[in-house]
């Protein structure tokens, strides 16, 4: 072979080798942009669907933010917004001045036994301590009932299962104290009905006080146990007086003041021990201060009483009649003002609340 066209060989192997080294070059580039481009892409896809993830759930989570080109996937469950945030709170409407869920005539019997449970399970809608309001509109007024006790469990059922649901269907936002003398003095029922007064408001802003008897139950429930301009006798036709009023002053049984007519009497005696003349003093009182009272019909006004025998360290009290022949001279000396107790303890049950309290002795 000639010197020459060997010297051109060489040249062309060598450029050959250039262009195909370059390829590979260009190759690799190209490859590795591929691989970089697909990554990029997938993480894109990634993100994007954690986005719409995540927008779907603020959207389940806050009522608030809606996303109307979103529609939920196939595969996510429906959730309730409360279920994880509750409602806003949502201004109710007033109730109206007469409940729409009031019946009338209610049938009353002491015959068959009444259970606890089977009154809790009657009442779902009570709370804690005795305590409910109406969920669809503002009750008109916030009603403390007080209720002087002691050793009445039995009748403390029937009162139970008799008037949460009227309470109810009254549409009253209302809590159940039960004021518990403890020990065995004498019973000093309007001392505890004070003491249920100052107990009830440590807890929430009551404006209506009702004080009732536990063997009292109403036989309408178009007897609102609320209050009224004038302070309200509530119980004005029992069975055992033949439903009629047995005298004209008559104030025992069930009555309700409000908080601004119960302070203008320097709220209730705590000097009765024993039976009778409390619920007279307290009519002195409210007659002094030239409030009248304020009564249902005879007929809204029907109730039963639960018959018994009278109680241990309740009898009466040789000093009432004396006692209220002075009602004028004593009432701001005996009183709110004056009251001394000590709470022996509190117990929230889940159909009322009740207050042991010791109330000293005579
Ligand atoms: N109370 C008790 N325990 C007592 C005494 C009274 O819980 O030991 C409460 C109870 O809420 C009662 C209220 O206080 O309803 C008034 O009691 P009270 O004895 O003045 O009136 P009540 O109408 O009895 O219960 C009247 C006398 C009954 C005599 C019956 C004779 N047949
Ligand atoms: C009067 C009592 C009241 C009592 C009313 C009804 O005589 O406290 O009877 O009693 N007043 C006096 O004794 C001064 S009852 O028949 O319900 O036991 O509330």
């Amino acid at each position: 072979m000639p010197a020459d066209s060997s010297g051109n060989f060489s040249l062309l192997q060598r450029t050959c080798k250039l262009v195909v080294l370059l390829c590979f070059l260009h190759i690799s580039v190209t490859v590795v942009f591929y691989v970089r481009s697909l990554d990029l892409r997938f993480a894109f896809v990634h993100n994007h669907k954690t986005q719409r993830n995540d927008t779907q759930s603020n959207r389940v989570t806050r009522p608030g933010i809606a996303s109307p080109t979103e529609p939920p996937g196939p595969e996510e469950e429906p959730r309730l917004p409360q279920e994880t945030e509750p409602n806003p709170v949502k201004k109710l409407e007033k109730c109206p001045e007469t409940s729409p869920l009031l019946v009338g005539p209610l049938r009353v019997e002491f015959n068959t036994p009444v259970s606890l449970d089977q009154v809790r399970r009657d009442n779902p809608n009570v709370e804690r301590g005795g305590r409910f309001r109406p969920r669809d509109c503002e009750a008109l007024q916030k009603v403390a009932i007080i209720i002087p006790f002691r050793k009445r469990d039995e009748h403390l059922k029937f009162w139970l299962h008799y008037l949460h649901p009227i309470l109810q269907r009254q549409q009253l936002d209302y809590g159940v104290y039960v004021i518990n003398q403890d020990g065995d003095v004498t019973f000093n029922r309007a001392k505890l009905l004070n003491i249920g007064y100052v107990e009830a408001l440590k807890e929430y802003d009551y404006d209506c006080f009702v004080f009732s008897d536990v063997d009292l139950i109403p036989m309408d429930d178009r007897n609102t146990y609320k209050c009224f301009s004038q302070p309200r006798h509530l119980s004005v036709s029992m069975d055992k007086f033949g439903f009629r009023l047995p005298y004209n002053q008559y104030f025992g049984g069930v009555s309700s003041l409000s908080k601004e007519q119960y302070l203008k009497i320097n709220g209730f005696p705590n000097n009765y021990w024993g039976w009778g003349g409390e619920d007279d003093d307290i009519y002195n009182r409210l007659a002094s201060k030239g409030m009248s009272i304020s009564r249902p019909s005879g007929e809204v006004g029907k109730c039963r009483m639960i018959r018994h025998a009278r109680d241990k360290e309740n009898e009466p009290n040789p000093q009432r009649f004396d006692r209220i022949a002075h009602t004028r001279q004593t009432m701001y000396q005996d009183g709110i003002n004056s009251l001394s107790y000590r709470v022996v303890r509190v117990d929230k049950l889940d159909l009322f609340t009740r207050i042991t309290v010791d109330v000293g002795k005579p």
